[in-house]
């Protein structure tokens, strides 16, 4: 199995914590898809990393279709929840975090333009949905929906966009009244799928 991706992006990380933690082997094709020379496009016509390329010629992306993939391949420890309630209870909190993740994006990229490019109320809107994202996700820490004892894919990303939030100084007061999103991550990172899948130092 190879997956396509590029060792900043919290998708990436996202999946390559799954494979990890599922103990399947894979090579790790390095890309940067904002280049013209990528190879991303060649495997995911939207130019996205992660894509997934399997042993027998199949490419998947996005994340979530991927983490649902590999869940099908039936590998303890399972990842989402065979109940079709709970797993779409789980797939909310998943896209929520991605949704985070895609937030953070939209302003790292927004303040890699030139300082009189930049839209403050571009970048307002983004904090704004990072907060009330993550303060709903706090709540769900709170109520134990979020259980760093259960790891899932949801909690897989959570702590994947939160690492995203660190690396890029996106929202840097996040954690500020979060006490137990605060916690879940840091149970996570002491894993060791997410300490060998950290961010190069920026
Ligand atoms: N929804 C997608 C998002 C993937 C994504 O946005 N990846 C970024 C890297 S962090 C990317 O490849 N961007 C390149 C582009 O937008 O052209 C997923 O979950 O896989």
């Amino acid at each position: 199995m190879k997956l396509i991706g590029n060792y900043t992006s919290p998708y990436v990380r996202k999946i390559s914590v799954i494979l990890l933690e599922k103990g399947i082997t894979f090579e790790f094709v390095n890309d940067n898809p904002w280049v013209s020379e990528s190879i991303t496009p060649h495997y995911n016509p939207l130019g996205k990393v992660p894509a997934l390329i399997t042993d027998d010629g199949q490419y998947w992306f996005d994340s979530p279709v991927i983490a649902e993939y590999l869940e099908l391949l039936d590998l303890a420890p399972a990842f989402i929840p065979r109940d079709p309630q709970a797993a779409l209870q789980m797939r909310q909190m998943e896209a929520l975090a991605d949704g985070i993740m895609d937030a953070a994006l939209v302003s790292v990229r927004e303040r890699q333009r030139p300082i009189e490019q930049q839209s403050e109320v571009e970048l307002l809107r983004q904090r704004e949905k990072i907060s009330r994202g993550l303060t709903l996700l706090e709540q769900y820490a709170a109520d134990k929906k979020l259980d760093a004892e259960n790891i899932c894919v949801a909690t897989i990303a959570v702590a994947c966009a939160v690492g995203y939030l660190n690396f890029r100084r996106v929202s840097p007061g996040w954690c500020v009244d979060r006490p137990h999103l605060v916690k879940l991550v840091e149970k996570l990172f002491e894993r060791e799928s997410f300490a060998r899948t950290e961010p190069p130092a920026a």
